[in-house]
């Protein structure tokens, strides 16, 4: 029977043991020549069994593959050239966080790769401890223990090489970049596609990665091609990008996010005996990542940055606050008193001015999450709750979206990508809405300000966003465990390195943040807050308005009356008309037609009316409210809304707790739910996902309120 053949490279880095090992390998069956055109030593030899007859050639080591020295070039050009059916990467166990460096380069190759890990026996003498097992997994390569010099695991490797090459398998490795590198990689790969040569000869991938390294071969082999025309400009601006980011140069961003990998991926394998010296990363993660104090440690700054968002930052929401105010002070004063007037008071400026006042809490938010980001502890947070996470199905790659989902469900139902299995991408989407976005930090500060003490608010916000998050989990495992079945893949939590956040990156993160919420409010909530007016408005109670008309006439020609008592008089009567008119309308027949449904939640026609709005947008809760009170009770800043809020006999803090839970939970707005319709791919997970959202929102605002109710509350 003829043997299979195979070609098999031996790679890795310099005094790895590569010569070693292919001496054992090819004993006697071996050659010494030069790669063509340098002096760089080829090796090649044979190794045989009955079944199958293996080429062997042994690589020059080297530490990277860039294009800087002839043995990198060699290297490189031997893989994506020759294709050999199998890289064995030969890498030193004992120090193998710096040979894993090369082996995420191969792995960047996409081509088969196996790892020997070699000198075990020295790892065995020094107490390392490396799960190797677990390591393959997270890595998705096969990795073989082996000590060239005493001839151990030899076997195994074998066994693996003939049985990975000879199964064609294809590289299934996991290797992940930081998502804004990962983003830009696939867009420039998206471009690079078009081009048929390219895309048949080069992991297109790799290319990307390398054109973003400003490797000059691929810029070379890609620039004299008609794709460049397009993938130049592609190019350029996802460099700038990344500078804007992370102010280095493309190169070292590359090289940070692969250390940032195996980073991630030793810290969960491999256990090295103490050490005297420790690096200060070594010591801030042994703290940081600690089993006991690490998750408490986390707690804990949350809920120092909710304290924050809510202490600092009403100093000056109250002088944009007093800003609106003016607004329409002087809307009134210099204004007909007509329909168009009311729309600009009480739709326009009331709405609009009613969201607006919320930026600096924003900015807040997003200048200690940009903190957290930038110095590399939010790594850190997802790597911590890696193992949490785990036990409700999930796996530590959800975090990152969710932890996304308390900016925004737009960009967190889009990170979901990287989640390549269907039933943790399904999962991870469908718990998302019940993380607290900040849309929904108005509604908070609104209804928290008004009805609870001021020591008491921080740690209403925190523990509201502490529900999400535990309603989040709960409700994921119940979706793995009756919806999904399936066990969640194991995968790198990658750790980049401590640094100091620095201002420029801060503030462009929060303006980020803050220019969308705007925009957000100057066109989307400008809209809904006009047709909130609009339907509080129309139609008109015709009888209601005349009958308004007659009193205040004789109210004003009243001769017994003092002035003081007409204008309190006329302001009760206002205040009549107004909740008569309100009634009467859309927004009243909507809000009346669904109070019997959520009565049992605590919640009235005017909540009803809140809350349906707030569909088009969390924050339309707000404006909403600020419109139905300004017409109401002539309210027109929020510290008179909290006011009119608190007086208003419908409403008492459990009735309000019950209404910031629904909030919390029920269907995102129109902007994510299409998001989600798009990343989902199916209507039926649309459908679903709606009422899966409002359904829990319901029932856990039920069980706020009436067992606040029973508890005497
Ligand atoms: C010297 N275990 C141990 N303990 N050592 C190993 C193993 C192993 O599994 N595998 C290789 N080595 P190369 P490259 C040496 O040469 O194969 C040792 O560059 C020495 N030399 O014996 O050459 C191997 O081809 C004097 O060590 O690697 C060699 O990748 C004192 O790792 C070195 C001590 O192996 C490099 C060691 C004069």
């Amino acid at each position: 029977m003829a043997k299979i053949e195979l070609t098999v490279a031996i790679a890795g880095n310099p005094n790895s043991g590569k010569t070693s090992l292919f001496n054992i390998l090819a004993g006697a069956h071996q050659h010494v020549g030069n790669w063509p055109g340098v002096t760089v030593e080829k090796k090649e030899g044979f190794y045989e069994n009955d079944q199958y007859k293996i080429k062997l050639v042994d690589l020059p080591g080297t530490y990277s593959l860039s294009a800087y020295s002839q043995e990198e070039l060699i290297t490189r050009n031997f893989i994506l050239r020759e294709r050999p059916d199998l890289v064995i990467d030969v890498l030193d166990a004992t120090n193998i966080e710096r040979h894993l460096y090369f082996a995420v380069q191969l792995m960047e190759l996409a081509c088969p790769v196996v790892l020997a890990l070699n000198m075990w026996d020295e790892v065995e003498a020094s107490g390392i401890k490396i799960d190797h097992a677990l390591l393959s997994s997270l890595l998705g390569v096969p990795i073989v223990p082996i000590s060239a010099v005493k001839e151990q695991g030899i076997e195994q490797l074998l066994g693996t090489i003939t049985g990975f090459a000879s199964s064609a398998r294809v590289s299934s490795n996991k290797l992940e970049y930081q998502a804004d590198l990962s983003e830009e990689i696939d867009n420039l790969a998206l471009i690079l596609a078009e081009d048929q040569v390219l895309a048949k000869s080069y992991p297109l991938k790799w290319l990307a990665l390398k054109l973003i390294e400003q490797d000059q071969e691929v810029y070379q082999l890609v620039h004299e091609r008609a794709v460049w025309l397009r993938g130049r400009a592609v190019l350029e601006k996802a460099i700038k990008h990344l500078q804007g980011h992370f102010d280095r140069s493309p190169e070292s961003i590359v090289s940070e996010s692969r250390y940032a990998f195996i980073n991630g991926a030793v810290k969960e394998t491999v256990q090295v005996p103490l050490r005297k010296e420790r690096t200060l990363t070594e010591i801030i993660d042994s703290i940081l990542l600690n089993q006991i104090v690490g998750l408490p440690i986390f707690l804990f700054l949350l809920w120092l940055v909710f304290q924050a968002t809510f202490r600092l930052g009403k100093i000056p929401m109250d002088w944009i606050e007093q800003f609106f105010v003016t607004l329409g002070n002087l809307a009134v004063r210099y204004l007909p008193d007509s329909t168009l007037t009311s729309l600009l008071r009480d739709g326009v400026i009331a709405g609009v001015g009613g969201v607006l006042v919320f930026v600096p809490a924003i900015l807040l938010l997003f200048f200690a999450i940009s903190i957290l980001e930038d110095s590399g502890y939010m790594a850190r947070a997802a790597f911590l709750v890696d193992r949490i996470m785990h036990r409700f199905g999930l796996h530590g790659r959800s975090f990152i979206p969710m932890v996304l989902g308390f900016g925004c469900s737009v960009p967190a139902f889009m990170a979901c990508r990287t989640l390549k299995n269907e039933a943790d991408r399904l999962t991870t989407m469908l718990v998302i809405p019940f993380l607290s976005c900040s849309a929904k930090i108005p509604v908070y500060v609104l209804l928290i300000g008004a009805f609870f003490p001021v020591h008491m608010q921080g740690n209403i916000m925190f523990g509201l966003y502490m529900l999400g998050v535990v309603i989040a989990l709960i409700a994921s495992a119940l979706l793995k465990r009756f919806l999904f079945k399936g066990l969640s893949e194991p995968f790198v939590m990658e750790l980049p390195p401590y640094r100091l956040p620095t201002a420029r990156n801060i503030l462009l993160h929060m303006w980020e943040r803050a220019a969308m919420y705007i925009r957000k409010a100057g066109t989307f909530i400008l809209v809904a807050s006009v047709i909130v007016w609009v339907c509080s408005n129309l139609p008109s109670d015709r009888l209601a308005a005349h009958e308004h008309k007659e009193k205040v006439l004789q109210i004003n020609s009243s001769a017994t009356l003092s002035s003081a008592d007409k204008e309190a008089q006329l302001l009760v009567l206002n205040s009549d008309y107004s909740s008569r008119q309100l009634a009467f309308s859309i927004s009243g027949r909507a809000g009346h037609l669904i109070e019997p449904l959520i009565r049992p939640l605590g919640f009235d026609w005017k909540m009803g009316i809140a809350l349906i709005s707030g569909v088009a947008a969390k924050e339309i809760i707000v404006s909403t409210l600020g419109t139905i009170y300004s017409l109401e009770n002539s309210e027109k800043n929020v510290g008179d809304l909290q006011r009119a809020l608190r007086n208003d006999p419908a409403y008492n803090p459990l009735a309000i707790l019950a209404l910031l839970v629904f909030t919390l939970l029920y269907v995102p707005c129109i902007a994510a739910s299409t998001v989600f319709h798009k990343e989902a791919g199916h209507w039926k997970w649309t459908v679903f996902y709606i009422i899966f959202s409002t359904a829990t929102a319901y029932f856990m605002a039920l069980i706020v309120y009436q067992g606040g109710k029973l508890l005497g509350y």
